[in-house]
């Protein structure tokens, strides 16, 4: 399987997390794609590339312009404003505000375009975010070009992005990038499966009134989990895309057993699609032992995964997005692509 990997993550190094009142060292930390690769080369996946150029174009017609000149110029503003740390957003336009008019102030700005007050942004961050995207443009190309499945080591992640809002580390929507890549490439329908522990709101979001994509996501019951604002299980579509959209919240504790088979649901929804190429949204966080998560999936079960996921027959492409347990998330991710790969 090619994979790709830009250095470029390394930029975005933000040195502070709001969690639970306090100013942590972030997560979603760079050592986690040391993990990876190190798994990856273990484990005889050498075939690691640097993508090509990110396609601008491409990220232009998937987010808001306001929104890309803000990620593009906000540490020089903050700067020139005078502000002494990283860019952590504290005001929001929140129920019955002004949703529709982004302010001049740069901690204004921060707040409007953010959807989640956990992720900062610092010098590099936007060079990182478009290493990313790069990334799952480049696998998307590969899948395009006939491989069966590639595999994007995107950081920082991207499913809480939408076309005009950052948040849960997430700047640019990488797994809706490939998505409409494949789409321009000629797949009919495509669906994105989204198995990070986290809802892929972003991309739900981006999505919910087509029917081109179909969206499935497992996991944590948004009563008890990030972001808490979206990924109920009735939420299914908009006008096209009511039926396109597949929520499987799941609570506190959920083993393998239970897991596995809203897998295998959300396998036959894709399936009744008609959905003619894949898009992983490749989260491990489901693991375990993941600091910030609560299913209890084990090493093994993400093997077994990538095999359900195999049996669809399907060109895919995998986008990297959460996991937190470090060492572990080289051996999860990578049990995946090699539960994929074997099957
Ligand atoms: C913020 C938690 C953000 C979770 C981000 C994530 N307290 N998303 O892993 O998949
Ligand atoms: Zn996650």
């Amino acid at each position: 399987m090619r994979i790709f990997h830009s250095e470029t993550h390394r930029r975005h190094f933000p040195q502070g997390e709001l969690n639970g009142g306090e100013l942590v060292t972030p997560f979603e930390r760079p050592s986690r794609v040391e993990y990876v690769l190190n798994r990856l080369k273990d484990r005889g996946l050498t075939d690691i590339v640097a993508p090509d150029a990110p396609d601008r174009a491409a990220i232009a017609a998937l987010c808001d312009p306001g929104y890309l000149e803000f990620l593009e110029t906000a540490w020089d503003q903050w700067v020139a404003e005078g502000f002494r740390g990283e860019i952590i957003a504290a005001s929001f336009p929140v129920r019955r505000m002004q949703t529709a008019r982004p302010p001049r102030n740069i901690d204004g700005k921060a707040g409007y375009y953010c959807l989640a007050a956990e992720t900062a942004i610092t010098n590099g961050t936007w060079e990182a975010a478009l290493g990313s995207a790069a990334c799952a443009q480049s696998a998307t190309r590969a899948v395009i070009g006939g491989a069966r499945g590639a595999f994007a080591l995107c950081r920082p992640p991207g499913h809480h992005a939408t076309a005009d809002m950052y948040g849960g580390y997430c700047f640019i929507n990488n797994a809706a990038l490939a998505a409409e890549a494949l789409r321009a490439g000629g797949a009919g329908r495509v669906a994105v499966l989204d198995i990070d522990f986290h809802h892929g709101n972003g991309t739900q979001d981006i999505f919910y009134a087509r029917d081109d994509v179909f969206f499935a996501s497992l996991h944590g019951a948004p009563e008890d989990a990030f972001p808490y604002f979206l990924g109920y299980a009735d939420e299914t579509g908009s006008g096209a895309g009511e039926g396109a959209t597949l929520n499987l919240p799941m609570a506190p504790g959920t083993p393998y057993a239970t897991w596995s088979q809203a897998l295998d649901t959300a396998i036959a929804a894709i399936r009744a699609h008609g959905a003619e190429a894949l898009v992983v949204s490749l989260g491990v966080d489901a693991y375990k032992d993941d600091p910030i998560s609560f299913f209890k999936l084990d090493s093994p079960d993400f093997t077994d995964a990538g095999r359900r996921i195999a049996g669809l027959g399907l060109p895919t492409v995998f986008c990297m997005e959460g996991g937190y347990a470090i060492e572990a998330v080289g051996i999860n991710t990578v049990n995946v692509l090699e539960g994929f790969e074997g099957a």
